[in-house]
């Protein structure tokens, strides 16, 4: 079925909807495929963690996007689809949840969506042409996670249960008009304003988790490539990738 430029293939049951997409966009597959599950055997977080959801209590949906990103702005891709789903969440339900840097959407605090982004490295080569990307979300529409990660779901933060296919259409015309903002450097510095507007980490204490080690700092803002600045003993470090964890809000400073 065709959705606002998409192509939307839909399972009852499968491993995950980023691996099969990964699986077809090596074998060719244009921009705009989208998977969506009732179920998934083998969800995926990030660093290999697991996305869990019983049959039919999420949105878990994925897209194949093949933009004309650097790598160093592949992150914006996330955005895109994150700022999608607070869009099309506020628009069904009257309320949209708030963004954790980088991939968490949060209502009160509490995880309702995770976003997995993976650039396909084998259509990689290198050159600053188009690089395919498979962003993967899943909603909790009416259960709110694993009972160890105190996560919540849009019906509880909202008193509105959207239906998956109704929430999956409102993304997907949300995002049409995001993915376009990501073909040029103006339209991304464009997402990267609405991605600093909307991300409840600036302001915080945060501790990041970096892969060459921990640092600890203030969030104090979003640059125009999507990354987090974070303060560390007076200056400013641009995040580009990392695991962040809200330690405390910071006190505001005295008037
Ligand atoms: C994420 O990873 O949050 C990205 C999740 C992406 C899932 C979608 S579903 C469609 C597509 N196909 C896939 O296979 N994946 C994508 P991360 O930041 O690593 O968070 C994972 C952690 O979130 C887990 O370790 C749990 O602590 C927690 N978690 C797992 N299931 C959850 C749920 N349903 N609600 C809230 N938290 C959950």
């Amino acid at each position: 079925m065709t959705e606002h430029g998409f192509t939307v293939e839909r399972f009852e049951s499968i491993d995950s909807t980023n691996t099969y997409l990964m699986e077809r966009s090596r074998a060719g597959a244009p921009a705009g495929l989208v998977a969506v599950a009732d179920f998934q055997t083998a969800g995926r977080g990030r660093l290999d963690r697991r996305w869990e959801a019983p049959p039919a209590s999420c949105l878990l949906t994925s897209v194949l996007l093949r933009e004309p990103l650097p790598a160093d702005e592949l992150h914006l891709a996330t955005a895109a689809v994150a700022l999608a789903a607070v869009a099309a969440i506020a628009s069904l339900s009257g309320r949209g949840p708030d963004v954790k840097w980088p991939n968490d959407l949060l209502f009160d605090g509490s995880k309702v969506a995770g976003v997995l982004a993976e650039a396909d490295a084998r259509a990689w080569d290198g050159a600053p042409g188009t690089t395919a990307i498979v962003v993967g979300i899943g909603i909790n529409l009416t259960w709110p996670g694993p009972p160890d990660v105190g996560g919540t779901s849009v019906e509880a933060a909202t008193g509105v249960g959207p239906g998956r296919d109704e929430l999956l259409d409102a993304l997907l015309f949300e995002l049409e008009a995001r993915r376009r903002l990501l073909a040029s450097p103006v339209g991304r510095a464009e997402l990267a304003s609405e991605l600093e507007l909307r991300t409840v980490t600036i302001g915080q204490e945060v501790r990041v988790e970096l892969s060459s080690g921990m640092i600890e700092g203030r969030a104090v803002g979003i640059n125009r490539l999507g990354h987090l600045l974070v303060m560390v003993d007076g200056e400013t470090r641009p995040i580009a990738a990392g695991d962040v964890v809200h330690l405390r809000p910071s006190l505001a400073p005295p008037v």
